[in-house]
């Protein structure tokens, strides 16, 4: 297996016996700067700035997102919305903070519809694997989580939203729990927690390596039991509005029905997720076919603003052998147990649990300098020494706690407990999103957002099961924000949108149309009705 790695192989399990127990030197802050300016995605050079809308020449998109947030509607031009839908809330999302949201609002007498884009679950929620964060050890509490999280994403979280994630983490696990959530737990019969990358305790809770399944498998068996009206296959394709800046509804396009259809609501929330799917500067991505920034271009229309809306986090280790694993995720909880980064020489060139974004560019700058391994089909990428985890904690420990990555290399005839894996960054999380108040209200009267569309709370890097946390913290607390400060009806126009395009159209005329809704390469972007 892996002939063409022979001698690579060969230098790493050389190297293994002098690396495995030694201690890294860790990098001064000039150190972590240059690698970043140098080699982090981010600051590659390759975004643009916008002429319009909140953020108008103030931040640097990715290229794929900037033509989004400059798209045309996909609404055709003499569409007038009417209701033919009335709800009190309109949920527009179908993860994690979505179900949460209409969890926290069950039993308040308020009609709740829930729109999501493909089926109820199917979201970045389902591939988040290593597991979520919550102050629950001994030595941890509130502060120390939100110490560690506040440097992590290089002082730049919103303190506020920081605060309540950190406060809120163990109450979102005790209901997570009464709820039906199975996570791992000791002989002693303890939550396990596990170190995460830049976190000073053991503070993440998993159930093996497919935490986000086992939430989401929760959140959407308990949604299904409430009143929540859910409408499958049913994505937003605009945000309607009174005409005087209050967000009163949206356009759905049913695509089980195929006709367009607008919704009169008294609240909307935006839990639409992430964008990894727009795969910026053509990495691969561990994201849903679902994350194409949706959200965010609706929400960009109605007059948000995009907080840290050109960061995103690229998952140091995303697979990149055989290619058709290339971008799938292998859990950073892998190398929390003790699997090492190793390049071509077989050295082991960072400390594996530093920040994901320093870590990421760590991995590129190897590549970049000729210290990568080459595969057959071109791709480069470096070690991760999986067979170390058995090696340090006994045979069959890999199998035991990641039977979802042994599952997925199978196929290939890779055991990972046996054969390291090869790695390369991968876009995986958008660290910024829509602006919002610790109550998950945007800057536009009517409009809630929750979970990975918003941005703020993460600052310019996320620390790992910061976002599982998020989706159930957020996602309840806009369910409850929603239930207190219920803004009347309003009459639903497109007033805002159509607004935007018009200052668009005297800017230029774009060929893009959005929100993209699924991946280019799925070619599901027939017009509505057609
Ligand atoms: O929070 C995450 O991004 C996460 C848990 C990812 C992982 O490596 O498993």
């Amino acid at each position: 297996m892996m002939e063409w790695a022979r001698d690579s192989l060969k230098r790493l399990e050389d190297s293994r016996e002098a690396r495995r127990n030694a201690v890294h030197e860790e990098l001064s802050q000039e150190e972590v700067d240059r690698l970043l300016q140098e080699h982090h995605p981010d600051h590659s050079g390759k975004g643009r700035s916008i002429a319009v809308g909140a953020n108008a020449n103030a931040t640097a998109f990715p290229i794929e997102l900037a033509d989004l947030l400059e798209s045309k509607s996909r609404l055709p031009d003499d569409y007038v919305p009417a209701a033919d839908i009335e709800t009190d809330v309109l949920i527009i999302g179908g993860g994690g903070a979505a179900c949460s949201a209409a969890l926290a609002l069950n039993e308040s007498g308020l009609k709740t519809l829930l729109c999501a884009k493909l089926r109820l679950g199917d979201s970045n929620t389902v591939m988040a694997e290593g597991g979520i964060q919550a102050a629950l050890g001994p030595e941890d509490s509130a502060q120390r989580h939100f110490a560690d999280s506040l440097v992590g994403g290089h002082g730049k979280n919103d303190p506020q939203l920081l605060k309540r994630l950190c406060e809120q983490g163990p109450e979102g696990i005790r209901w997570l729990t009464e709820l039906g959530c199975l996570f791992d737990v000791t002989e002693e019969g303890m939550f396990r927690l596990r170190l995460g990358g830049g976190a000073s305790v053991p503070r993440v809770l998993a159930c093996r390596d497919y935490t986000g399944l086992e939430i989401m498998r929760t959140l959407k068996d308990a949604t299904r039991l409430t009143t929540t009206e859910i409408m499958e296959d049913c994505p937003a394709l605009e945000l309607l509005d009174d005409g005087a800046g209050q967000v009163s509804g949206a356009t759905i396009w049913n695509r089980q029905k195929n006709c367009l259809q607008s919704v009169s609501a008294r609240a909307v929330l935006l839990a639409t997720g992430g964008a990894g799917q727009l795969r910026f500067q053509q990495f691969g991505t561990s994201n849903h076919v679902g994350a194409t920034g949706d959200g965010l271009v609706l929400a960009y229309r109605q007059g948000c603003h995009l907080e840290h809306g050109g960061s995103f986090q690229y998952h140091p280790s995303g697979s990149c052998y055989p290619e058709a694993m290339s971008g799938r995720l292998v859990t950073e909880a892998i190398r929390s147990v003790g699997a090492q980064v190793v390049n071509n020489e077989g050295h082991c060139f960072i400390n594996e649990l530093t920040y994901r974004d320093v870590l990421a560019a760590a991995i590129i700058r190897e590549v970049r300098e000729g210290r990568g391994i080459q595969t057959p089909a071109g791709s480069c990428g470096v070690w991760l020494d999986t067979p170390l985890i058995d090696i340090k904690h006994g045979a069959g420990t890999l199998q035991k706690q990641f039977p979802g990555i042994v599952h997925r290399f199978a196929p290939f005839g890779i055991d990972p407990s046996q054969t390291p894996i090869l790695i390369y960054p991968t876009l995986h999380y958008q660290n910024g999103g829509v602006r919002v108040d610790e109550w998950c209200r945007t800057e536009i009267n009517g409009l809630w957002a929750a979970g990975e569309v918003t941005g703020g709370l993460h600052g310019t890097n996320r620390l790992m099961g910061n976002s599982l946390l998020d989706i159930i913290t957020f996602g309840r607390r806009a369910g409850e924000s929603i239930k207190a400060q219920l803004p009347e009806r309003k009459a639903a126009t497109r007033s805002a949108a159509d607004r935007f395009q018009r200052d668009l159209q005297k800017l230029s005329e774009s060929s893009v149309q959005g929100p993209q809704l699924f991946p280019v390469e799925m070619n599901m972007n027939a017009t509505p009705g057609q």
